[in-house]
């Protein structure tokens, strides 16, 4: 086993893995920016080692910075987490050239998911089911014209470099794709230095279903389920559930057998999640795979009742997984509680955290880093805490949400606490009746 972790990471995922390797006898290294020097991670962790200023180029995604940490405090391996370098393929290969292991994805696989047209067509050669459109690379507008064609319209067109919905265009027509053809590769060869695109079928108010899965260094692979992440704002997920209140028992048993495909197809080894878009006939189709431990793992945690941050470690270090399948029964809802205000476009709101009361009880977990007196900065993401329920039901796991919301107090800066508490409430979210258009149509009340 380690001896010891460097997490390089902040924020509630930094102690969520911190804990982790407490009740497994691992010691902690925390590295945090100067903004970060009151951190919970920072305390809690045995050792801390400051990286740089605030700015996060400059500290968590300073690789020479993160590296001189690890081996200055003689670290074994070094835990990303999600966002900053937990899908860099550069920083994965430093790590394995410095003998420290990397806990996430090798630097081929990471770069085999990145470019998202190759990414595409190997699951499309492993036979899982991918959008109709381009065989790869699109060569020039003609190209594209005339696959449109075949395919019909509405079609997306789509970065090769893109993800999380940058370097997208949905176009209706002729016009629109030659309009879209040049603007989006102008803007993808800016923003990600490659203007590759490809090109598929507009699926019409899909939803977003994702799988979890595990595989070991022995070829074993298992699905934990799904989770259903549709009610997201501008590609940010606000409240993840499992399962899936759009999910059959044939439609589980046939997107966990596709997902466990999708991960022997790129010999994947570790946790990750397999992306689909779900359409309204229940065709389902591969999207991206993502190769890090993902914000809400933690409600497939509290319905499978297996911490997924201690199966990353142990599948590192070598041991086998059992290799089944889990089919939970439980239902777990969580909600993501950011500093922003939601009466104002969800516009961000840092500053000092001046009063703080946390709901608790039966079936209730919240990940959070934060506390009364502690001061956001302005240079990271807004999530601040994570509310989850565990309940046997849907409406059990809705009505306790609902609780725990009306419980929880965060003085001082505003949160998307009172639109949690509008959406437990309304008619269409109860009946599970949502696709990822739905916040496009959900109207906040001002209070
Ligand atoms: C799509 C789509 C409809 N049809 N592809 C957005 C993020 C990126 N990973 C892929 N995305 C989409 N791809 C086809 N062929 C709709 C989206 C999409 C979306 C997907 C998942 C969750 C939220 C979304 C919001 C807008 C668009």
């Amino acid at each position: 086993m380690f001896k010891k972790i460097l997490i390089a990471n902040r924020g509630e995922i930094a102690l969520r893995i911190i804990r982790t390797c407490k009740e497994m006898g691992i010691r902690t290294v925390a590295v945090y920016s100067t903004a970060d020097k009151d951190s919970l991670h920072v305390r809690f962790a045995d050792e801390a080692v400051c990286v740089g200023p605030p700015p996060s180029k400059d500290s968590y995604l300073k690789i020479p910075n993160i590296i001189a940490a690890a081996e200055i405090t003689n670290s074994d391996a070094i835990h990303p987490g999600y966002g900053f370098l937990s899908e860099n393929a550069q920083f994965s290969r430093i790590c394995q050239e410095h003998k420290i292991k990397f806990i996430g994805a090798l630097p081929e696989q990471i770069e085999g998911m990145g470019d998202k047209a190759s990414a595409k067509e190997t699951m499309k050669k492993a036979k899982v089911p991918t959008i109709p459109g381009s065989e790869g690379l699109l060569k020039d507008f003609p190209e594209a014209k005339k696959i449109a064609g075949q395919i019909k319209y509405p079609v997306i067109l789509k970065a090769t470099a893109g993800g999380g919905g940058r370097g997208m265009r949905l176009c209706w027509d002729d016009k629109e794709l030659e309009e879209g053809w040049h603007s989006a590769r102008q803007e993808s060869a800016a923003a990600f230095g490659n203007d590759g695109m490809y090109l598929e079928k507009y699926i019409e108010e899909p939803r977003h279903i994702e799988i979890q899965i595990a595989a070991d260094q022995h070829g074993n692979v298992c699905h934990l389920s799904e989770r259903d992440c549709s009610i997201q704002r501008r590609h940010q997920k606000l409240v993840e559930e499992t399962p899936s209140p759009f999910m059959t028992d044939a439609l589980r048993e046939k997107m966990g057998e596709a997902a466990k495909k999708a991960a022997l197809a790129v010999n994947y080894e570790g946790v990750g999640t397999v992306e689909f878009l779900v359409d309204k006939h229940r065709k389902f189709y591969f999207m991206e795979m993502n190769t890090r431990i993902q914000v809400e793992h933690t409600i497939t945690e509290e319905v499978i009742n297996h911490d997924l941050i201690k199966e990353q470690i142990k599948i590192a270090v070598g041991d086998k997984i059992s290799g089944k399948d889990y089919f939970p029964t439980m239902h777990s809802i969580q909600c993501r509680i950011n500093a922003e205000d939601p009466f104002k476009g969800f516009m961000p709101s840092p500053g000092t955290i001046t009063n703080y009361h946390a709901p608790g009880g039966h079936g209730i977990r919240i990940d959070t880093h934060v506390y009364a007196n502690y001061v956001i900065p302005p240079h990271y993401d807004s999530m601040i805490s994570k509310l989850i329920t565990v309940a046997q039901t849907r409406d059990e796991a809705i009505t306790k949400m609902k609780r725990a919301l009306a419980e929880y107090i965060i003085e001082g800066v505003k949160t998307t606490i009172p639109f949690h508490v509008q959406l437990m409430d309304d008619k269409q979210f109860n009946k599970g009746n949502f696709t990822t258009k739905f916040m496009e149509t959900f109207e906040i009340k001002k209070p």
